[in-house]
């Protein structure tokens, strides 16, 4: 039964999944390296690249401490809802508390930006990300890392960057 288990596992494509990384709480940057720590001792996922470190303002103009983010790409053989609820598991290890207030300051947020093809939109997860398009601190690492990249039913990342100014978004020379 467990060999069974595995090789349903490995049968599975590889998926190229892209998780944004964002802290304004509790030294963000360490917070960052110690999820890209977590992301690389995921099952059945292997983590292809990692951004530089930005930092910007929090979105909607709120009175908390700035946001650094990075962008992650993971080739994995977890499904989408699995990759989602590892992702939730590693923000809770980093102290994250959810509370019913959007936006609230945070030790860590993992957001399953991509997730090959997939379009979903359900209760649990939509796909991609719905604020990807809007989000500087979202595409410009992401461009870093994937520059050709064709977002699903979005287009060209190129293209939304071009609609999409820098605004407060510097990226730190520090490395992750
Ligand atoms: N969920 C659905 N789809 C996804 C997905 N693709 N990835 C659901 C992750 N989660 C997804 O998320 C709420 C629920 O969304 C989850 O239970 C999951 O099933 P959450 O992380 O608990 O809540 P949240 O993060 O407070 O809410 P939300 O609306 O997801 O906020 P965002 O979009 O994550 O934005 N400013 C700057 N500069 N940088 C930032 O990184 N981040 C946020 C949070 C706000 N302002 C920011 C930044
Ligand atoms: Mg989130």
């Amino acid at each position: 039964m467990h060999l069974d288990t595995k090789a349903t596992a490995f049968d599975t494509a590889v998926i190229r999944a892209f998780v944004g990384l964002g802290s304004n709480l509790d030294n963000p940057q360490a917070q960052l390296r110690r999820a890209l720590r977590a992301l690389t001792e995921l099952p059945l996922t292997l983590l292809a690249a990692h951004s530089s470190l930005y930092r910007s303002a929090p979105l909607g103009g709120l009175d908390q401490p700035d946001y650094l983010n990075a962008v992650a790409a993971l080739d994995t053989r977890l499904s989408a809802p699995e990759l989602l609820a590892a992702l939730q598991t590693i923000e809770h290890q980093q102290g994250r508390v959810r509370s019913a207030q959007r936006w609230q300051a945070r030790t860590l947020d993992l957001d399953l930006l991509l997730y090959g093809e997939l379009q979903l939109q359900d209760a649990a997860l939509t796909v991609p990300h719905p604020g990807i398009r809007e989000r500087a601190f979202v595409l410009y690492p992401l461009r870093e890392i994937a520059p050709d990249l064709v977002i699903p039913g979005l287009g060209e990342l190129s293209a939304l960057i071009a609609n999409c100014p820098r605004a407060t978004l510097q990226c730190l020379d520090s490395s992750l």
